[in-house]
């Protein structure tokens, strides 16, 4: 774990005056609730408890623990989750003659994928299924992501009840049930805190003496389930059938006023509190090593996360817990602000209604949810992607079944990166940790199934993966190969250099993953007979088409990844490896052509059928995420729009969230808008989680990140400051986005136009900054100036792309003239 040292009261920054209200509003906490009031512009609240899980629970989570708050008034169930709770992988009892063989076959099938190969060479294409048949693999015990249980709050039925309300306020991550029962006001506040790792739920009324209620945990019944008691707590342990994965969890309540019984069958009973908190922690006996995955069995530390909890609950009260929790979420969250309306929302509908009467963005209330459905992005990957754990998977943490859609595995021909979008761009790099971590961790399985399935040195993975180091194939011949994931998965380690600078970064995490992920290209590239050119073969563009010899995606991913490996190697003195490199790229075919109908192609003969409107829209992964297409590349940047017209604007939930992203990067606001608007209105469930149909998170991931491309971008050539604003978002700001090169930028605009963007710069160097080319910006229009010196800094260039030198440490701020102060307030 990569902890700063133990979180308390102290990393409440003193410039975060906001957690500092939180702090002292939760410290004064009294009978009066709800204690804290909910901020109106960032609360998704219902006025029922949830009548589905899918669709309306409310989650909280800290990344190793999520819960999907469901709030009901007599019975409530706060279903939880932890992220190691698997099936499958080794000790898997699901086919113990086959057994888990982590999608890696035994014998090396380097021979069948040279028949493939040569069958490619003659025949130009094969079916997906003749490569499966050859080259797939019948799998054993991949397993499932589990529901860990249930806490159930059972309270005494109520003769009448009103002012329902279930709401989560992503301002301080808490959520709350609330309502009037036989005129006594009731409160519950749902919390999972990443200082204390414990899911918290604290009950309180207005009344004194009323919290009466018993609470107890519940188990699927696909393991064993041991229920001990000693005080006022309640553990559950035993092992998963499947695979004997041992678990446990542990449940306390620390009441003010009043009584509790714990009976022997594992029910608390409360009566007559005046206050009541529940602490819950949870844990596996996993690790993430190869090749048995298992560690301590979960007792001891499951007991000192709750210990710790309990006794910091017990002396100091709930407020100090809460206190922490907020601190500790608010120094991620509160650096990005996003006002897309002018006027705060002050009663925001429910959100089921607010997002039925979602209308397309033209007005306050529809802007206020977009505003909202962003941060909700932010909100979710905090929440599930935080050091110490897995990486956030395709339902982030929350999953309430033993057989969830796609196992809620990783797939990583797009929706494991997707999730990780919005990690940068909107200032949440560290929640980027989980994921280098479960990335280092496939290097030593990668490895093998490199030289087994590929014959190649290096590591990679050929689409999904579970948390057992599954890094082999599967027999679905519509996604079973695709092993440029590797490369994809490592071009994130450089992104993150990217962006941070992170020169420690860069050697010590990301280019060993980059080189070896390199290695497995060198070793595995073909020379294409038509012409020369260094190939991927077999290729296949995700998720439809035939297998050929380099489709565009397969030789853009492994473009990208052999230069930003070169890059790295060259700066870092692996000359050798850098020149080797080099070699290969130039002579490695780019995947970048213009076809007969002016289309951007899909693969590397002119197949592409302008009626083709499949979800994924490989080829134009060199527009983003990659970032080979853009304005540096016109001919190309025609032929992607082409492609991506022809593609249409429908979709699954992360194929549109996608789209938003490719429309911001070919400056087209207001298609980007429209797909946001889609996505809203047909990919989105009432809690705003996003659906493939099913619930998939990826999609909120990505069109979180969707919005950000359309408020800036940057590359190697130029930070844009609003390169693709919408007509409806005529005024807003936006605060504390990043760009590559160490760049955080706020900006301000007015009826389309750019007030003002403040560039805090955290190295030397020089910057160039892009206005958009039209009539609405002309960047002589502005002046530069050092904050706090009010130095006059020379913009030099040409048009609407100008550079400068920055300083590290300073802060710039380009602001439109002839703008009286009101002006620039945007
Ligand atoms: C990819 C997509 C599917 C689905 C799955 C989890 O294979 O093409 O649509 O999202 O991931």
């Amino acid at each position: 774990m990569k902890r700063e040292g133990p979180h308390t009261l102290g990393v409440v920054r003193p410039r975060d005056a906001a957690a500092q209200v939180y702090l002292a509003a939760s410290l004064a906490l009294s009978f009066a609730v709800p204690a804290v009031a909910d901020d109106p512009a960032l609360t998704l609240w219902f006025d029922h408890p949830a009548q589905d899980w899918e669709t309306e629970s409310l989650p909280i989570g800290n990344g190793a623990l999520g819960a999907a708050v469901q709030g009901g008034v007599v019975r409530d169930t706060l279903q939880f989750n932890e992220k190691t709770l698997w099936t499958g992988g080794p000790g898997s009892r699901e086919n113990p003659a086959a057994g888990y063989d982590y999608g890696i076959p035994t014998q090396s099938r380097v021979g069948e994928l040279a028949a493939v190969r040569q069958q490619l060479k003659e025949k130009g294409a094969l079916k997906p299924e003749d490569v499966a048949g050859v080259l797939g693999n019948k799998i054993t015990a991949y397993g499932n992501y589990q529901s860990f249980g249930d806490l159930v709050l059972a309270f005494p039925a109520a003769d009448s009840v009103s002012d329902y309300r279930r709401s989560l306020d992503l301002s301080n991550a808490t959520a709350r049930v609330s309502y009037r029962a036989d005129g006594v006001h009731f409160s519950r506040e749902y919390l999972a805190s990443y200082p204390d790792e414990v899911i918290a739920v604290h009950l309180s009324a207005d009344r004194p003496g009323s919290i009466n209620f018993s609470a107890h945990l519940q188990v699927p019944d696909n393991r064993s389930a041991e229920v001990h008691t000693r005080g006022k707590r309640v553990t559950i342990n035993g092992q998963l059938h499947d695979n004997g994965l041992a678990y446990e969890t542990q449940l306390q309540v620390i009441t003010e006023g009043g009584a509790v019984q714990t009976a022997e069958n594992g029910t608390l009973t409360i009566t007559g509190a005046d206050r009541a908190t529940l602490l819950l922690a949870a844990g596996t006996e996993y690790a993430a090593e190869y090749p048995q995955y298992r560690g301590q069995n979960p007792h001891r530390m499951v007991q000192a996360r709750l210990d710790r909890a309990s006794r910091k609950a017990a002396s100091d009260g709930y407020p100090v817990l809460r206190a922490a929790h907020v601190a500790d979420y608010r120094n991620l969250f509160a650096r990005v602000d996003l006002s897309l309306t002018s006027n705060a929302i002050q009663n925001p509908p429910p959100i089921d209604r607010w997002l039925e009467n979602y209308a397309g963005g033209h007005g306050q209330f529809d802007r206020a949810l977009e505003q909202l459905y962003f941060q909700y992005g932010r909100y979710l990957l905090i929440s599930s992607s935080r050091d110490g754990s897995l990486p956030a998977n395709l339902q982030g943490v929350w999953n309430n079944s033993a057989t969830p859609p796609w196992n809620a595995d990783y797939h990583a021909n797009i929706n494991l990166q997707m999730n990780y979008w919005p990690a940068e761009v909107t200032n949440l790099a560290e929640t980027t940790g989980p994921l280098f971590d479960f990335v280092d961790s496939l290097q030593a399985p990668g490895g093998v199934a490199a030289e087994k399935l590929l014959g190649a040195r290096g590591w990679t993975l050929f689409l999904n993966t579970n948390i057992w180091g599954f890094t082999g194939v599967i027999d679905w011949p519509t996604a079973f190969w695709q092993p440029e994931a590797g490369a994809w998965l490592a071009d994130h380690y450089y992104e993150h250099y990217r962006f941070s600078g992170d020169e420690k970064f860069l050697r010590e995490r990301a280019y060993p993953v980059m080189r070896g992920a390199a290695q497995v290209w060198l070793d595995s590239l073909i020379k294409d007979p038509r012409d020369g050119r260094l190939v991927v073969s077999p290729s296949y563009s995700p998720e439809h088409g035939d297998f050929t010899i380099g489709a565009a995606m397969s030789q853009q991913l492994v473009r990208e990844l052999l230069h930003n490996t070169r890059d790295a190697a060259t700066r870092l003195g692996d000359t050798a490896f850098a020149s080797e490199l080099n070699i290969a790229l130039e002579y490695l075919d780019p995947g970048l052509r213009i076809g007969k109908w002016g289309q951007l192609q899909e693969w590397k003969q002119d197949l592409d059928d302008p009626e083709n409107q499949h979800r994924h829209v490989s080829q134009l992964y060199a527009l983003f995420p990659g970032d080979e297409i853009g304005h540096h590349t016109p001919a190309l940047f025609d032929a992607a729009r082409t492609s991506l017209n022809a593609r249409g604007d429908a979709g699954t939930g992360w194929s549109r969230a996608w789209k938003i992203s490719l429309w911001a990067h070919l400056d087209d606001g207001d298609r980007a808008h429209k797909i946001l608007a889609a996505q809203l209105k047909d990919s989105t469930l009432p809690n705003l989680w996003s659906t493939h149909p099913p619930f998939q998170i990826d999609g909120n991931f990505g069109a979180t990140a969707g919005i950000a491309e359309m408020l800036i971008q940057s590359d190697d050539h130029a930070i844009q400051l609003l390169p693709a604003l919408p007509s409806t978002w005529p005024t807003g700001h936006i605060t504390g986005l990043r760009a590559r090169g160490g760049v955080t930028a706020d900006m301000h605009w007015r009826e389309g136009k750019l007030t003002r963007a403040q560039l805090y710069v955290h190295s030397d160097r020089d910057i160039q900054i892009q206005l958009p080319d039209n009539s609405q910006h002309n960047l002589a229009d502005y002046t530069l100036r050092e904050v706090g010196s009010q130095k006059i800094l020379a913009l030099t260039g040409k048009g609407n792309r100008r550079s400068f030198s920055a300083r590290a440490g300073t802060r710039y701020l380009l602001s439109r003239n002839n703008q009286n102060s009101a002006a620039g307030q945007g």
